[in-house]
């Protein structure tokens, strides 16, 4: 079942649904549009106070804003973006400000200028230079998944997200593009697909020594996976945190440690819901791999994406242990909250087997309405929570409703002010 390419194909053809107001559970918070008028935006960034970069998966465009408008486009690259292809990933380096480097993850035509839609050639991250006025091509790139290396080229499952770790490393998703190879846990072969995981890699798109893999799975941090389209840090441990795309199945939120095996194509979903073991699993040396189940599932998938942490944010204390995350098919928001050690969610009732396993499981989850496909979440430097929706062609902005106390108060102190000056003239 692939429901992101049909609603992909929907906002291709052009057939228009009336956009519902976007709501949240919490008549303490505002939800606003910040930026309008993308086409299909699949991820942002921001580079300083209200400014900086959206991406665009078919134009191939990355776009500037400042001050909560577009101003232009300062890249257009040459994307496939059949199915799940095209410009899918930003990021930007921890020391932006001084180097430029921006990071892309984008399906490749091999082509230039800009023109879309020529063959696919690989999905690839590829480092960029902010000059001021444009992204400048450095010629730095890595592949996962070429055309020319014979095996199978997706279209669909090509991950996307891209983010820095506190350890200064570039972590991304590549889904499987529909392979079976060692890295799917095929037990009959050992042929690596170099697709379906999390890599981590340095700044300079290099492999890091310490990774957990060697050979032909170095760039990885973790495997099994199917597709994701959500990868998150958490600010106050640090871990880091993905979404998993099921089949007919299973999508899941998983806590990701070095070495993890998330079990897919033979595990998906808690171990104790199918046939399969974790003995069954294929174990990647050197140093092996950990398998674990997911912190939590969709029994029925609802094509989970983004997830972003709330410590810290500008909606106050009260949701300093949530996370909230997006989704393809709903247009829903989901929140859940932490457990004290920040390892998992605290969950009751029904949900204590931490599986949504019908409707009505999963509406107790729910915080936010009418977002169409969210395919990006981030806090910004003023604490509110941005969230991109590719199928609006829009980013929102949710804050903290203006308390009518502080306009009350501004009113009186500009009131006091005239009175004594005023007097001074009197
Ligand atoms: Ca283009
Ligand atoms: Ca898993
Ligand atoms: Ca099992
Ligand atoms: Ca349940």
């Amino acid at each position: 079942m692939n429901t992101k390419r049909m609603l992909f194909a929907l906002t291709c053809a052009g057939v228009m649904t009336p956009v519902m107001a976007q709501t949240v559970n919490d008549s303490n918070l505002v939800v606003s549009p910040y930026l309008t008028g993308l086409s299909q935006p699949t991820g942002m960034v921001f580079s300083g106070a209200g400014q900086g970069f959206v991406i665009e998966k078919a134009t191939g465009l990355v776009k500037r804003f400042e001050a909560g408008a577009v101003t232009g486009s300062v890249l257009d690259l040459s994307v496939n973006s059949g199915s799940e292809r095209g410009l899918l990933g930003i990021a930007l380096d921890p020391d932006f400000s001084t180097n430029g480097f921006t990071y892309l993850y984008y399906s490749s035509t091999g082509g230039s200028g800009g023109v879309d839609n020529g063959a696919w050639v690989d999905n690839r991250v590829a480092r960029f230079q902010w000059n001021g006025t444009s992204l400048v091509d450095t010629g730095v790139f890595r592949t996962f998944g070429t055309a020319a290396d014979g095996q199978a080229t997706g279209p669909n499952h090509n991950g996307g997200p891209l983010a820095f770790g506190s350890d200064g490393k570039l972590y991304g998703t590549t889904g499987d593009l529909n392979r079976n190879g060692v890295e799917q846990n095929n037990t009959g072969t050992t042929q690596s697909s170099a697709v379906g995981g999390l890599y981590r890699l340095n700044t300079d798109l290099s492999t890091p020594a310490d990774n957990p893999f060697t050979g032909s799975q170095a760039p990885f941090h973790a495997y099994g996976v199917r597709n994701s389209f959500g990868l998150a840090f958490d600010p106050v441990t640090g871990n880091l945190w993905d979404t998993e795309n099921g089949p007919g199945s299973f999508d899941e939120i998983n806590l990701v440690a070095k070495g993890f095996n998330s079990g897919w194509n033979l595990i998906m979903g808690p171990d104790s819901r199918n046939s399969q073991n974790e003995s069954d699993l294929v174990h990647l040396s050197p140093s092996g791999s950990t398998y674990s189940d997911p912190e939590f599932s969709f029994q029925t998938p609802v094509g989970v994406t983004a997830l972003q942490f709330l410590h810290g944010s500008s909606w106050g204390s009260g949701y300093d242990d949530a996370v909230i995350v997006g989704d393809n098919n709903t247009g829903q928001l989901y929140l859940f909250r932490l457990n004290a050690a920040r390892t998992g969610f605290v969950l009751a009732g029904n949900l204590a087997d931490l599986v949504a396993d019908t409707t009505a499981e999963r509406n107790a989850l729910v915080f936010g309405d009418n977002f169409s496909v969210t395919t990006a979440m981030h806090l910004g430097a003023d604490g509110a929570l941005y969230v991109t929706s590719l199928g609006d062609g829009a980013v929102y902005r949710i804050a903290p409703v203006p308390e009518p106390g502080s306009i009350v108060m501004l009113a009186l102190g500009l009131g006091l002010l005239v009175l004594r000056l005023r007097r001074r003239r009197g």
